[in-house]
């Protein structure tokens, strides 16, 4: 026996998302987006740049699954862009949007490929933003709720499965608390509120979705992290605890326990989602789910004292992302300690490195490094009971990196933007090897 061997019906996969490849941002009634706004602003994103182009993917859909194919990747997580299905958000459907996805979804299939939708990954049609705030809104949700409906009418008997939301924690925070997203709002309580109606949002949707009878499973994707204290000293202790409590179980606990955690609660005070709750929310949001997904970068490192840079024993990444392979199986174990969950898929994991192509070839080795110890961390954790089902490394090819714009690669595709040639990265054959065998490379296998 080796030791990290998967199961044959473990699901190998790569991710991506609609605004970070698909570029074409005209074409066929495609509505704007809060991110297309955004990345207008001079100063949000690096040199300026944005998704305009990006890896050109709506024209390049065919090459592009012919070579997930190649690779024999077994599903691709992408998302569906709402400006693309409902340029404003509300109203009239466009079917050359839906079209797309139909060629892409049937693309997947035609080849053996499963497909992993998720509804919403940032991109917000840009007039609900600019006439009534948003996410701020309740009023959004049920316009979510509306879309998803009309997602789960044509693709619900198709997809493997329907996440709502990616990484909810980005949206609220990111775009309302500190700025650094997308709609670059700078307010705790606007953040508190946007969390509120896009768990209230993924709650109404997979009601509706089930009461209209799709069949295909329903979830969230939630970028998580354990958070440990810098010292052992118990403000470190306490500071990791309630780094933990907002980023983790500030969606952890709604969906899983029916409340928002009392920690966390206190911290934010007067700016919390108090004055957004209704009676009821919680039921709602706590809808049953068929799966959950996570998606793990690195752990956070806390201290009382402000910032204070991790050991990384296994390096950082360009993004200056602590690597913490290890965190992984801690999560995990945790997650299933402290919650009853559905099965589990690992809906992103990957790292940014600084990649050449010479003579044809990249050797991103560290890219490698990273994905094995990664996939070996997530075995550990399904040895100690927690039920994982599939892993999709982000990414399957390099990509507008939100305000990191192009500088930042992510992919184990590389994708050179002047010409769109796509060149696969050491890291890539490495995967096809892995998915081939079910197994890590030998020097991570106990035979
Ligand atoms: O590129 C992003 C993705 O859109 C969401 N999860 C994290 C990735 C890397 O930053």
């Amino acid at each position: 026996m080796n030791k990290y061997k998967f199961s044959d019906d473990f699901v190998w996969g790569v991710a991506t998302s609609a605004y970070q490849i698909e570029g074409a941002a005209r074409a066929d009634g495609r509505g704007e987006s809060i991110w297309d706004e955004f990345c207008r602003i001079p100063g949000k994103v690096v040199n300026g740049e944005s998704g305009d182009v990006a890896c050109d993917h709506y024209h390049r859909l065919e090459e592009d699954l012919d070579l997930m194919a190649d690779l024999g990747i077994k599903a691709y997580r992408f998302s569906i862009a709402w400006p693309r299905i409902q340029p404003d958000g509300k109203g009239a459907f466009n079917e050359k949007g839906l079209a797309f996805y139909e060629r892409l979804v049937d693309g997947l299939l035609k080849r053996g490929m499963q497909p992993f939708a998720t509804l919403y990954h940032w991109d917000l049609p840009l007039t609900l933003q600019q006439t009534q705030q948003g996410w701020e809104s309740r009023d959004t949700a049920y316009r979510f709720v509306e879309y998803a409906r009309k997602i789960g009418r044509v693709f619900g008997d198709r997809v493997a499965s329907i996440a709502t939301h990616n990484e909810p924690w980005c949206t609220a925070w990111l775009g309302n608390a500190t700025g650094y997203f997308a709609p670059g709002n700078e307010s705790l309580k606007k953040a508190a509120h946007v969390a509120h109606h896009l768990l209230l949002s993924h709650g109404l949707a997979l009601q509706a979705l089930r009461a209209d009878g799709v069949t295909a499973p329903l979830g969230i994707v939630l970028n998580q992290s354990p958070a440990h204290g810098a010292t052992d000293s118990p403000e470190d202790q306490a500071a990791a605890s309630l780094e933990y409590a907002k980023f983790v179980r500030w969606y952890m606990d709604p969906l899983f326990k029916g409340r928002y955690p009392n920690e966390a609660l206190q911290w934010y005070g007067d700016n919390g989602p108090q004055d957004v709750i209704r009676d009821g929310d919680f039921d709602i949001i706590g809808t049953p789910m068929d799966f959950l997904g996570i998606n793990y970068y690195t752990r956070i490192y806390a201290s009382a004292s402000g910032p204070k840079r991790p050991p990384g024993e296994f390096g950082f990444t360009d993004m200056d992302w602590e690597v913490y392979p290890q965190g992984l199986t801690e999560l995990l174990t945790q997650l299933n300690a402290d919650y009853d969950l559905p099965p589990i898929f690992i809906t992103e994991n990957g790292c940014a490195t600084k990649d050449v192509l010479e003579n044809g070839q990249v050797q991103d080795d560290d890219r490698i490094e990273f994905y094995d110890r990664h996939l070996a961390a997530l075995a550990d954790a399904v040895k100690q009971g927690v039920d994982v089902a599939g892993y999709f490394a982000w990414s399957l090819m390099d990509n507008f990196e939100w305000a990191s714009g192009y500088d930042k690669r992510f992919g184990m595709v590389h994708v050179d933007y002047a010409t769109q040639q796509r060149t696969l990265k050491d890291s890539a054959l490495w995967y096809r090897d892995a998915i081939a065998r079910h197994a890590l490379r030998a020097n991570t296998m106990e035979t």
